[in-house]
């Protein structure tokens, strides 16, 4: 199982701790392709860039073919995961949005409106439900 988690770089970094802990969690399940998304070494000021921004879309485009599975924390809003999400849509992949009212945002009508009970979830959750709610997706995946 390939997973592709999305997560904010340079929509800011408030949720990089969060990141890491739900790429560890992701593990569990199969491999991460891009688990620099949780690194907190990654900035959004770019410190730690070794490649170009054609070289980083282009990878992670491929990377996002490749993938049977989008796992995408939408609660900080970042262009790119939205970028992705649109892309993955297109691909017909597998996608779980994971978001958290608790911050006090809202989240964009074009993914919460893009959920279809099927290839499309959006799970609002709090942290500490975070492991479960991908227990119960993954094993949902396995059994179908
Ligand atoms: O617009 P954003 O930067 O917030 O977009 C974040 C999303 O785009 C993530 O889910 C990544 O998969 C992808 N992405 C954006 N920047 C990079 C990157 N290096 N390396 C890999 N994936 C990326 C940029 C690093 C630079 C800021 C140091």
């Amino acid at each position: 199982m390939l997973i592709y988690f999305c997560g904010s770089i340079r929509g800011g970094r408030d949720d990089v701790r969060l990141y890491e802990r739900i790429v560890k969690h992701l593990k569990a399940f199969g491999r991460v392709l891009t688990e620099h998304v949780g690194e907190s070494r990654i900035t959004e000021k770019g410190e730690g860039a070794v490649l170009g921004d054609k070289a980083i879309h282009d990878r992670d485009v491929d990377w996002l073919n490749s993938a049977d599975v989008v796992v995408a924390e939408v609660t900080q809003p970042s262009l790119g995961v939205g970028y992705e999400l649109g892309r993955a849509v297109a691909m017909q992949k597998k996608i779980l949005c994971l978001f958290r009212s608790s911050s006090g945002r809202v989240l964009s009508a074009m993914v919460r409106g893009a959920e279809d009970g099927s290839l499309f979830l959006v799970k609002e959750y709090t942290e500490d439900q975070m492991e479960g709610i991908l227990k119960d997706y993954f094993s949902a995946l396995s059994n179908n």
